[in-house]
C-alpha cells in the first residue's frame, strides 16, 4: 500500500519564489526553497472575524522597531488571516511555535524576517518566496512579531445577553407542521461566502428557502426531534431556524464568542430538544442554552493544562461537539489541550464535568455505528481518539496516518473484520479503517485493520450509509485540479478493487474555475449522495446528487442563489448521527 505523502507543490508557489524580488539571507538549517507545504499546512484555522475586530496598539518599547497605526491594522489583519491559526491569538503557540516577544526578540529582526520569507519544512509556509506576502509586509510582519501581541476582548455573559434576540418567541409559533415539505429529506446546504443556508427539498431538489445566517456559516445540527435547525458562523453567532413554519425560518439568535465553528443539541433520551451548545475558538469557552429560544444558560471557560507536557494554555479552542446517547452530556473537544470535557447538562447549577485526557490537536470526528464510541482525530498528532460515552473514558488511541480529517466518519460492516469506522487523510492517500466492535470482533477493535489507497491527500470528508455497499472519499484541496473535482468510490464488498472516479466537476456542467469537490452526504433513504461543486464567490457552483446504486448522475443543482456551497446535512441523517 503506497503510503505516499503528497506533495502540496503549489507551482505559484515555487514560480513565485523564483520570480520574487525578495533578497532576504536564509536562516541556517536545512534548504529552504525547495520545501513543500502540505495541505494539512494550508488547512489551519484562519480568524478572519477577529481581523476585524478593533484592537488596541500596545505602546511602543525601547529599542523595539515602531510601526504606525496603519501598519498595526495591516499586520494584525494578517496576522489573523494567515497565523493566527497555528500560532494562536495571543502568540503563544498552538500548533505552530509560540511568537511571544521574548522568543521574537531574541531571535531577532533578520531571522523573523527570513523565515516569514522562506518558511520552513516543518509546515511554516514560504509567505515571502510564494509572493502571497510581498517583500514590505514581510518587513512589516517581522515589525510586528517584535511587538508586544494585542489582547483581543473576552466576550462573557453580559456581551453573549447583550446579542440574544428572540425574534419568535415558542408561545407564538406554530402548534404543528405548517408546511407539506417532507422535513427528514430536507438538507441544510452552507452557502459559506454569503453567509446563508439554503433548504432543499430532497425528494424534489428544489431550493425551498435561503436563510440569511452568521458570517462564513461552518455547520448545520437537527434537534433530536428534527424541529429545529442550529446553525453557527465563523463569527460565532448561533440562528435557530423552525421547520415547522410555512416557510421555515429563524426565530432566535445569538452570539456565542468572537469566532466559532461548532454547535449541537441535546439528544438522550428525555431531553430531546431541551439544550443547546456551542463551542468557540475565541475566546477559549463554550455556552450551553436553552434550545427553543437559545437563552444563554451557561458559559464555561476551556483555557487550562494540557494533556500531554501539563502546562498551562492560554486559547484552547473547542473544535467538534457531539451528544451523547448513554448521559445527558454534551462531549466539547479542546483543540490545544486535547481534553475531551464530557459536560453533564442535568444539573447546570452544580455543573459536573468529566475531563478526558484524549491528545492535543482534536479537531472532528464522529459516532462508531452503535453510538457508543465517539471517534475523533487528533489531526496535527496523526491520532485517533476513540471515547466510550457509555462509561466516559478512553477507549483508546489508534496511530493512523498524516493529518486525519474524518469529518463524522464513515461506519460500515467489513466482509472480514466486521463492524469498522472510517476515516481519510489531508496529508496522505490513506484511507483507514478502524475496527469498532470490542464485544463480538474484540481482536479488531480500535486498530487498524486496512489501509486503502485513495486519490491522495487533500481529503476532508468520507460518507457512506447502513444501505449503500459505497464509500465515498473526496479530495477538494489535492493540488491537481482534476482529483480535487472527482470522488473516489470504494465496493464495501470487495474492497481489494480499485476505486472508480466519479468525474464529479465535469458531471456539474460547470467548465470555469477550481470546482472543488466536497462534503459527500447521503439522503435519508440511503440510495442518493449529494456532492457540493464549490466555486470561488463570483462563479458558477453547484450540488451532483449520484444515484449510489449505479453510480450514475441523477440531478444537477444548478441556480445563482447556490454561492459557495460546502457542508450538506441531510435531517433524518444528522438528527440520528447516521453516518
Ligand atoms: Fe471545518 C466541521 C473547524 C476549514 C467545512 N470544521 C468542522 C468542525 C470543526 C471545524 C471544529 C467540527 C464541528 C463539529 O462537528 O462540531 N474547519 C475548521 C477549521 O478550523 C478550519 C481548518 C479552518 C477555518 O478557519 O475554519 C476549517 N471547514 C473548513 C473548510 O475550509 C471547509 C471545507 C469550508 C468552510 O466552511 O470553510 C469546512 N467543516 C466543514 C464542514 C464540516 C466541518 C462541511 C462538517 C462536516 C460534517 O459532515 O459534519
Amino acid at each position: 500500500m503506497s503510503k505516499s505523502i503528497i506533495a502540496w507543490t503549489l507551482g505559484a508557489a515555487v514560480l513565485g519564489f523564483a520570480a520574487t524580488a525578495v533578497q532576504a539571507q536564509q536562516p541556517p538549517g536545512p534548504p529552504r526553497q525547495g520545501h513543500e507545504t502540505t495541505p494539512g499546512g494550508q488547512y489551519s484555522p484562519s480568524l478572519d472575524v477577529l481581523q476585524g475586530e478593533k484592537l488596541e496598539q500596545p505602546g511602543a518599547k525601547p529599542g523595539v522597531p515602531t510601526m504606525t497605526a496603519q501598519e498595526f491594522e495591516q499586520s494584525r489583519e494578517i496576522y489573523f488571516q494567515r497565523c493566527a491559526g497555528c500560532h494562536g491569538v495571543l502568540r503563544k503557540g498552538a500548533t505552530g511555535k509560540a511568537l511571544t516577544p521574548d522568543t521574537t526578540r531574541a531571535l531577532g529582526y533578520d531571522y523573523l524576517r527570513n523565515f516569514i520569507t522562506f518558511g520552513s519544512p516543518a509546515g511554516m509556509p514560504n509567505w515571502g518566496g510564494s509572493g502571497e506576502l510581498t517583500e514590505a509586509q514581510v518587513d512589516m510582519m517581522a515589525r510586528y512579531l517584535l511587538n508586544d501581541p494585542p489582547q483581543p476582548p473576552e466576550f462573557g455573559m453580559k456581551e453573549i445577553r447583550d446579542t440574544w434576540k428572540v425574534l419568535i418567541p415558542p408561545a407564538q409559533r406554530p402548534t404543528r407542521k405548517m408546511n407539506a415539505i417532507n422535513i427528514a429529506n430536507l438538507f441544510s446546504v452552507t452557502l459559506r461566502d454569503t453567509g446563508e443556508v439554503a433548504l432543499i427539498d430532497g425528494d424534489s431538489k428544489k431550493i425551498v428557502t435561503i436563510i440569511k445566517t452568521g458570517y462564513a456559516v461552518h455547520i448545520s445540527r437537527f434537534s433530536a426531534s428534527g424541529r429545529y435547525l442550529f446553525v453557527i458562523g465563523r463569527d460565532a453567532k448561533v440562528d435557530l431556524i423552525d421547520m415547522w413554519m410555512e416557510v421555515p425560518d429563524r426565530v432566535a439568535e445569538i452570539r456565542v464568542g468572537l469566532e466559532a465553528r461548532s454547535v449541537e443539541t441535546s439528544k438522550m433520551k428525555g431531553w430531546e430538544d431541551r439544550f443547546a451548545i456551542a463551542g468557540a475558538y475565541w475566546p477559549p469557552q463554550f455556552l450551553v442554552m436553552n434550545g427553543d429560544t437559545l437563552e444563554p444558560l451557561k458559559v464555561v471557560g476551556t483555557r487550562g493544562m494540557t494533556v500531554d507536557t501539563q502546562e498551562y494554555h492560554p486559547e484552547p479552542r473547542v473544535a467538534s461537539i457531539v451528544s451523547s446517547h448513554y448521559h445527558p452530556e454534551f462531549l466539547v473537544t479542546v483543540k490545544e489541550t486535547g481534553k475531551v470535557m464530557m459536560v453533564n447538562y442535568s444539573d447546570l447549577k452544580n455543573l459536573k464535568i468529566t475531563e478526558i485526557d484524549a491528545e492535543r490537536f482534536l479537531h472532528d470526528g464522529g459516532f462508531d455505528s452503535t453510538g457508543r464510541y465517539f471517534l475523533v482525530a487528533a489531526n496535527a498528532r496523526n491520532k485517533v481518539a476513540v471515547i466510550d460515552t457509555k462509561d466516559d473514558k478512553l477507549a483508546a488511541m489508534v496511530e493512523v496516518d498524516t493529518t486525519p480529517h474524518p469529518g463524522r466518519g464513515a461506519n460500515f460492516v467489513h466482509p472480514k473484520f466486521g463492524p469498522v469506522w472510517a476515516t481519510s487523510h489531508l496529508g496522505s492517500d490513506a484511507v483507514v479503517l478502524i475496527g469498532t466492535d470490542p464485544e463480538k470482533h474484540a481482536q479488531y477493535a480500535w486498530k487498524v485493520v486496512e489501509t486503502l489507497q485513495g486519490q491522495g491527500g487533500g481529503s476532508l470528508f468520507i460518507k457512506t450509509h447502513p444501505k449503500s455497499r459505497h464509500l465515498y472519499v473526496d479530495t477538494p484541496l489535492h493540488p491537481e485540479p482534476s482529483i480535487a473535482a472527482s470522488v473516489a468510490v470504494f465496493d464495501i464488498n470487495d474492497l481489494s478493487k480499485e476505486p472508480v472516479i466519479l468525474p464529479i466537476g465535469e458531471w456539474s456542467g460547470i467548465t470555469e474555475g477550481q470546482r472543488r469537490v466536497v462534503q459527500p452526504e447521503f439522503n435519508k433513504d440511503g440510495n442518493e449522495v449529494w456532492f457540493s461543486v464549490w466555486n470561488s464567490k463570483n462563479q458558477q457552483s453547484a450540488i451532483v446528487v449520484v444515484d449510489d446504486k449505479t453510480m450514475k448522475l441523477k440531478a444537477v443543482i444548478r441556480d445563482p442563489r447556490l454561492i459557495t456551497p460546502t457542508g450538506k446535512f441531510n435531517v433524518y441523517n444528522t438528527q440520528n448521527d447516521v453516518y
